[in-house]
Order: C-alpha cells, then structure tokens, then sequence
C-alpha cells in the first residue's frame, strides 16, 4: 500500500476511501521512515502546505486538496519542487453559492434572532430587509461568484461585481474597485479566492454604508478582520453573513456578541453530496496519479 499523509481534518467519506486503499498516517504523529518515503499527502483548503511541510517530506510527488481553494499552499515552492498539485472545483459550485443565499438571506431577515426568540417563548421580532430586488456586489465573479450571481438574479436582484479585470461579454455591471462596488449596492457577496491583498477594509466598509450587508463564502483574509468588527459595533455596516475568518477555527468573542451577524463554521461545502464528490476526485486524482495517467484536476 502506498501511504498517504493527511493534513487537517477529513470527511468521513474521505477517510472512508482513503484506508481502503492506501496506508494513512496524519502529518502530526508521522512515523521518521514513512515521513522520508511518503509520495502523496492530502490535505484541507484551509489546512494547505506551506513549504516546511513540503520540505518534511522528501520523496512527496503530489499534493491532493481537498477543496477549491489553493491560497494555503506555497504553489511556488511546489513548482520548485516539481510536485504536482489538485483541487476540487466544480463539483462544489452549487453548494458554496447556495450558501451564500442562505447567509444573505439569514443576515437581511435576521432569521438567527428571529428562531432565537420564538426559542425564548416570545413572538415579536424587529423587521428585516427585502432581498428580492437587492443591488448585490459580487467581489471576485469566478465560477462561484457566477453561480451567486444567477441564483440572486432569481430574486430581481441588481448585480454588479469587481474582479481585477472586467470580464468579456458579462452581462453584469463592472466596477473598478472594491469600494466603487461598495458603494453601488446593498449587500456585497465576498467569493474571491484568498492569498492575494486584504481586499476589504475600513474604508471598503464605509462605502457599503449603514444599510449595506457583507457576506463571505470566499476566505477570511480578505477581510480585514478588526475594521469589520469596529463597522458592525459601531453601526457603520447593517450586519454580515460569514462562513469563513481570519484565523480559523477562531472567532473573535467581540463577532460572537454581536446579533447583527450570521456565522458558520465553514460550511459551505458542506453537504453530503458534495463531500462525496469531493472525496471522490481526490481518490481519483491518487489514483491517475499512481497510475501515471493525467491528473483530473491539476491547479
Ligand atoms: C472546504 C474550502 O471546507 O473548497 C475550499 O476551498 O475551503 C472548503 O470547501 C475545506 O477545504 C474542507 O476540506
């Protein structure tokens, strides 16, 4: 069998299939002989492998991600390396766009503080705000951003987005910086992929102003953190929808105490058929690999 190492946390399917075929060993508790021999190592989007991971293993051939998002491993130094590198995109669009709704939706009703009140036994609840027919600003329109953009299109919504470059026959509104996008609608939607700059900050907040709503699907480093907690307390924003932070697993108390926000624990990809998916093509992946054949999905 040739063994695997693991990096973060996996779903159970992947899990599942993964010892069905392979020796696996977690990257924390790794055995010297198997950490100098070991070709493949699987790990999170979030958990990623930066060089001195790389580095601790020699004989590493590929790097199988289990996720979309590369911005946690050192593409460069993997290129250095020579050691090929695959995600998991496409087959998790859906759900990560669905989630975005759902945080949209959830934040602009306040649907958190309403189910927590009828909880209590109570029954009035302040008044939310319309969705359908929303000006959304989509910050970074790939193939995510797109899937939000046509499900809130469903709504009336308005769409306009932000990418570094405009995109070819989009029948969206193109904006030329995240605070022109700010400024121009109700609710911005964060599907960018991290490792580039912080793209909204204080200033970025202001734009989207007292009513404005920010939700993010996409990674907590585009979101300077700290300016977003100020905004929400102070009421320079109306609320935020947000899957992913800073620092994961960690949430600043100061967010939690907050009733304007909605928060998950990275879950957008989350669903049952989504995760097998995932672990499917990650397997697949190993498997052509192995087999010398073309990578499914190379980055
Ligand atoms: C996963 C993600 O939650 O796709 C990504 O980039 O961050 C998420 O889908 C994560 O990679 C779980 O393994």
């Amino acid at each position: 069998m040739v063994p695997v190492v693991t990096n973060g946390s996996l779903s159970p399917w992947l899990h599942e299939g993964l010892s069905a075929r392979h020796a696996i060993h977690r990257l924390d508790e790794l055995p010297h002989a198997i950490r100098m021999e070991a070709p493949i190592l699987v790990t999170t989007g979030v958990a990623g492998a930066d060089a001195s991971i790389m580095d601790a293993l020699p004989a590493l051939r590929l790097i199988a991600v289990h996720g979309v998002g590369v911005d946690a491993v050192d593409l460069d130094h993997a290129r250095r390396r020579g050691i090929a590198v695959t995600n998991t995109p496409d087959v998790l669009t859906d759900d990560v766009a669905d989630m975005a709704v759902l945080l949209l939706l959830s934040t602009a009703r306040r649907a958190m503080l309403n189910d927590a009140t009828v909880r209590r036994g109570g029954w009035t609840s302040p008044s939310g705000r319309r969705v359908s027919g929303m000006r959304i600003g989509i910050l970074g329109l790939g193939r995510i951003g797109g899937a939000i953009a046509r499900r809130l299109e469903g709504f009336g919504c308005d769409i306009s987005y932000h990418n570094r470059r405009s995109l070819p026959d989009c029948p969206y509104a193109y904006r030329d910086s995240p605070a022109d996008l700010a400024r121009e609608c109700d609710a911005m939607i964060i599907a960018a992929s991290g490792g580039g700059e912080c793209l909204v900050d204080g200033a970025v907040l202001d734009a989207l102003g007292p009513d404005g709503f920010l939700i993010n699907i996409g990674r907590g480093s585009t979101v300077d953190e700290t300016a977003l907690i100020d905004a929400l307390e102070q009421g320079r924003i109306a609320g935020a929808g947000l899957d992913v932070f800073a620092s994961e697993p960690h949430v600043p108390t100061r967010l939690i105490a907050l009733d304007t926000v909605v928060l998950q624990p990275h879950q957008a990809s989350a669903t049952i058929e989504t995760r097998v998916a995932m672990a499917d093509l990650v397997l697949r992946n190993i498997a052509n690999f192995l087999a010398n054949a073309p990578l499914d999905t190379p980055v």
